[in-house]
């Protein structure tokens, strides 16, 4: 048996990799993302997934989401610009990377908005939540895709996705994650206790970070808010996604740490203060 090795990816790592602030640099240096979200019973996820882009480093971040929704997201994300889902453009608007699925709903209009998401938008792609769902029925898709694509899952969503039970998935994560990302040419972020963050090329890193505090709804919107935020300041694409899983666990960490607030009451909001203090540690 030969063995495998899968690499921590730590602190030491981020330090080297994480993206330089130059004292010249412009919004446009930072990128332009898109976060597609929200429905009129699910407004809060791409509320928390934009916050965190921009606490995150993003230049320009703008939320596509229903018309009703937006004066309630633009008072708590106030720097994000806004579109209805309806005028989006995806073949002409450019921008850096693009998020979506985040509490869109799992309706037909949300479905077919997801569709043309992933066969038009020429950038780095994230797909989390409800695309997740919709995907399952559509996986041929992703093999069309001429730009990266990542999937965030949790290990229900994983474990749907691949047609069996979360039990089978998680003897055996590494394996299943790697034959995934490599059938079907994705980054794979299998998020949990442990995150597992792997390549089309089957390369894997491990994130130990994080605490039970995150076990509450909304975290995953928050990661998904760094994530979008690392992939638009450039840098290889499997060091973003393996940066931004550690920032988004180390800040919640730092929040317990720190005894700001415990494993019980965190809140997914919450995690915007400690990003920020996460930051800090960095020379
Ligand atoms: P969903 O509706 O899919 O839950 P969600 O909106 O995706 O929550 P959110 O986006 O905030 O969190 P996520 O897990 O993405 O839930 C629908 C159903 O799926 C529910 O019935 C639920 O019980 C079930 N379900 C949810 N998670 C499941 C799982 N893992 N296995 C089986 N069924 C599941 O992102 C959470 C973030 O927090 C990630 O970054 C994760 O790494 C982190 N995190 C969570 N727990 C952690 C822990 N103990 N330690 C460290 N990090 C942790
Ligand atoms: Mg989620």
């Amino acid at each position: 048996i030969k063995p495998s090795f899968v690499q921590t990816w730590g602190r030491n790592n981020v330090q080297a990799t994480l993206p330089k602030r130059k004292r010249f640099a412009h919004k446009g240096t930072f990128g332009k993302g898109l976060v597609i979200g929200g429905s009129d019973e699910m407004p809060g996820s791409v509320m928390m997934t934009a916050r965190a882009a921009l606490r995150s480093g993003a230049g320009l971040i703008t939320i596509g989401t229903t018309r009703q929704n937006i004066p309630a997201i633009a008072s708590y994300v106030p720097e994000a610009t806004y579109k209805t889902v309806d005028e989006m453009d995806f073949l002409s608007d450019q921008y850096t990377s693009v998020a979506v699925g985040m509490g869109l709903g799992r309706t037909e209009k949300a479905f077919s908005l997801i569709e043309q998401v992933i066969r038009q938008v020429k950038s780095l792609l994230l797909l989390d939540a409800d695309a997740l769902y919709y995907l399952k029925q559509n996986l041929s898709l992703l093999k069309e895709r001429e730009y990266p694509t990542v999937l965030t899952p949790h290990a229900g969503e994983m474990a749907r996705l691949l047609g069996i039970t979360t039990e089978r998935l998680l003897l055996k994560p590494f394996t299943y994650s790697k034959a995934f990302a490599k059938e079907y040419n994705v980054h794979l972020v299998l998020k949990g206790p442990f995150t597992i963050i792997t390549n089309p090329q089957g390369e894997q890193f491990v994130i130990t970070n994080g605490n039970v505090g995150l076990a509450k709804g909304g975290s995953g919107d928050v990661l998904a808010g760094i994530l979008l935020s690392f992939m638009m300041q450039g840098a290889c694409l499997i060091t973003s996604l393996c940066n931004g899983c550690w920032i988004h666990g180390a800040s919640a960490d730092h929040l317990i740490e720190n005894g700001r607030y415990s494993k019980y009451d965190l809140l997914a909001t919450d995690l915007m203060e400690g990003i920020g203090s996460v930051f800090h540690t960095f020379s």
